[in-house]
């Protein structure tokens, strides 16, 4: 499907999803969170694609967050329509059973920052910057920042991008748990892509089964979700993958994944 404000390209199992707005720093209208959701809805259905790498076009941003313009229009019920697109979108992140894997190549500010805290796996350039600047225009975040920030980083830290909307750098980022690794500009799409292509070389039902355990877990309490966990991996039992894996690993040859 062709998409006016995204590049999607998929190889060796790997799609990278390019939001393409490199003028308005790739801010995100409507219109690019719903190709954003056509976009996942399409590599959730590709069976070949086994992972999903998401970074921003031009080398200034990643995503400088929901477009201000397009949202200094908008009267309280659009603003709830607009939080709800921006909710689910970054939703249908979380419940792809593919990994998913943010490439911050500059600016992720609001939107833009929510984006990555929807994504599996996070990794910077030394160009990056986090922040959560909704304040700054008399806003809160919208699109799931103040609780799933919370939950990544912890309520001071969260409360401190929050409350302050300042911009922290890379290495301030990675050492508040907002990235895992920050790398030079000119290696991080490889960088991110590698990684990528390390998760797909695996078994596709077990890494889909261990994102959903660590992502449904996480809203449990311990014992209901190691419960959650004794039934995904006993589950795993009733599929081939698992037997094939056993079994190559004793046979000392590299798994054939079916994926079932
Ligand atoms: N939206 C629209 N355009 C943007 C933009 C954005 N978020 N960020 C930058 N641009 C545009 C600029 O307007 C400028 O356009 P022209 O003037 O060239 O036409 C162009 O990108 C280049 O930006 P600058 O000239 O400002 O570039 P600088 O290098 O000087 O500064 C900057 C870069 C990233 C520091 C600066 O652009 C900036 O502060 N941008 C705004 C960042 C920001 O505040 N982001 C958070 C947006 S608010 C909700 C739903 C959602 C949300 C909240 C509530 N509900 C419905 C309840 C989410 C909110 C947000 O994400």
């Amino acid at each position: 499907m062709p998409f006016e404000n995204l590049i999607v390209e998929v190889a060796d199992g790997v799609a990278t999803v390019t939001v393409n707005r490199p003028k308005q720093l790739n801010a995100l209208d409507r219109k690019t969170l719903e190709e954003l959701s056509a976009a996942i809805d399409q590599i959730g259905r590709d069976r070949a694609v086994r992972a999903l790498v998401i970074t921003g076009a031009g080398d200034k941003a990643f995503v400088a967050g929901a477009d201000i313009a397009a949202m200094s229009r908008l009267g309280a019920a659009e603003a709830r329509d607009f939080a709800a697109l921006g909710h689910r979108v970054f939703a249908q992140l979380e419940a792809l059973p593919v990994v998913t894997i943010a490439a911050v190549n500059g600016f992720a500010l609001g939107g833009g920052c929510e984006l990555t805290l929807a994504c599996d796996l996070v990794y910077a350039s030394e160009r990056a910057r986090f922040g959560q600047p909704e304040v700054n225009l008399g806003l809160v975040p919208g699109f799931g920042g103040t609780q799933r920030l919370t939950r990544r980083v912890g309520p001071m830290r969260a409360k401190e991008l929050v409350l302050t909307g300042d911009m922290v750098d890379a290495a301030t980022a990675k050492a508040m748990g907002l990235c895992l690794e920050v790398v030079a500009p000119e290696k991080l799409l490889e960088h991110a892509r590698g990684k990528a292509r390390t998760v797909a070389s695996r078994g596709p039902v077990a890494v889909a089964t261990a994102k959903r355990l660590i992502q449904q877990g996480a809203d449990l309490s311990l014992a209901e979700a190691n419960g959650l966990e004794r039934q995904g991996f006993a589950g795993l039992f009733g599929g081939e993958d698992a037997k094939e894996g056993m079994r190559a690993f004793l046979e000392k040859r590299p798994p054939r994944w079916k994926g079932i």
